[in-house]
């Protein structure tokens, strides 16, 4: 099956009881057991629910991979990946990334002695350069939040498996339509589903997926021994938006093209960052790896801090909000919001400073986003 049938179909079967078409909300806590050991394969509703079975089985089909995992937040499911590691152990991960991983690295791992070493995102050699005895996991996000850069995952993956690392890719820019990370040699992948996979800005949740039994057994056992898992509620919600993410992310694109192309020539914008700009470092390699640009544009605007405010309340389109991947489109102050908890120097030093605004271009009439950024700048 093709990627927009998967994510209509995978994982769901008419209910069998019923013939309802929509996987049901198995709004449970717990099934009834015939006797000992005798059950329908449900037991209690932290270990497994119908509704988020189905939900794991879609997105692991989209990913193209066996096993999939679904948690209560990205954060979550981030925890479950950290939770392979034990006290001693090293990791590797890229300058760019989202600033809550930062911090739980950084806040919370770091309590448990596991150390992290950041290399710039690009650069395949200082991936291998970093790798100590210790050393586990290469935790890579590509595109990366907020500056757009790219890892080559294929690159990273041959250097990993070659001193028996895993690696993991947090794919949530770019969602599974545009990339797939394990069939660039990726042992698991990462996605909050907060973003894209739902698509509509109405739930928090994560999820894992990978085609290594072993550490699908690992992260299996930690998921229920730890039971950060997502309600059938959110499950079904979050399986409701999969089904348009084709077309959703298809509009993304295109609307995302047309305001790096038009942010490109604005007087009032230094340097944007979007993967499908000609002018973009990455952009060989994202027309390698990805099958899209996606839908996050961010740029530098020429001004101090207090203009970037002045400009953030001019929106009328756009919301001035944390998050990405829903139908409308938002705007980011990453300084103060998402990459807050990185402090200043370590942000700046990466090239994150008080200047930058991100976008998640929503699916909104292009022309409509491109009139609200141009009264916006003015
Ligand atoms: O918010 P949550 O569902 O727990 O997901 C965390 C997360 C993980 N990975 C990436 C790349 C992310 O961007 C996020 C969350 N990011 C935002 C809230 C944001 O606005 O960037």
């Amino acid at each position: 099956m093709k990627f927009a049938t998967k994510a209509i179909h995978a994982g769901q079967e008419p209910d069998p009881s019923t013939g309802a078409i929509m996987t049901p909300i198995f709004q449970t806590s717990t099934y009834a057991q015939a006797g000992m050991g005798e059950h329908k394969g449900y037991e209690y509703a932290r270990t497994g629910n119908p509704t988020r079975t189905a939900l794991e089985a879609c997105i692991a089909s989209l990913e193209s991979g066996e096993h999939g995992l679904a948690f209560a937040s990205g954060m979550a499911a981030e925890h479950a990946v950290l939770s392979l590691l034990s006290a001693g152990d090293h990791m590797i991960s890229c300058d760019d990334l989202y600033g809550g991983t930062y911090r739980i690295f950084e806040r919370v791992m770091s309590r448990y002695n596991v150390q992290t070493s950041y290399v710039t995102a690009g650069s395949v050699a200082e991936y291998e350069r970093a790798i100590r005895p210790n050393t586990k996991l290469i935790w890579l996000e590509t595109p990366t939040n907020p500056l757009l850069r790219l890892v080559d995952i294929q690159a990273v993956a041959e250097i990993a498996h070659r001193h028996n690392l895993l690696v993991v890719v947090d794919n949530t820019f770019s969602s599974p339509y545009f990339q797939q990370p394990l069939n660039l040699g990726a042992d698991i992948v990462l996605h909050s589903t907060t973003k894209y996979i739902n698509g509509h800005s109405d739930v928090v949740g994560g999820v894992l997926v990978t085609n290594n039994a072993e550490v699908y057994q690992s992260l299996k056992f930690y998921q229920n021994a730890a039971g950060a898992v997502p309600g059938p509620f959110d499950a079904w919600l979050t399986l409701r938006g999969i089904k348009t993410l084709a077309v959703r992310m298809r509009q993304h694109e295109e609307n995302a093209r047309a305001v790096a192309g038009y942010l490109a020539e604005h007087p009032r914008v230094e340097k944007v960052y979007y993967p499908g700009l000609a002018s973009h470092p990455d952009h060989e390699l994202a027309k390698r790896q990805m099958s899209g640009f996606g839908g996050m544009v961010s740029f530098q605007f020429r001004g101090q801090m207090e203009d970037v405010d002045r400009v953030v309340r001019r929106f009328n389109v756009f919301a001035f909000a944390e998050s990405l991947g829903g139908v409308e489109s938002l705007v980011c102050h990453p300084a103060t919001m998402t990459h807050g908890s990185i402090p200043r120097e370590i942000r700046e030093a990466r090239g994150l400073n008080d200047t930058l605004l991100r976008l998640s271009i929503g699916i909104e009439d292009v022309m409509d986003l491109l009139a609200d950024l141009d009264q916006a700048l003015a």
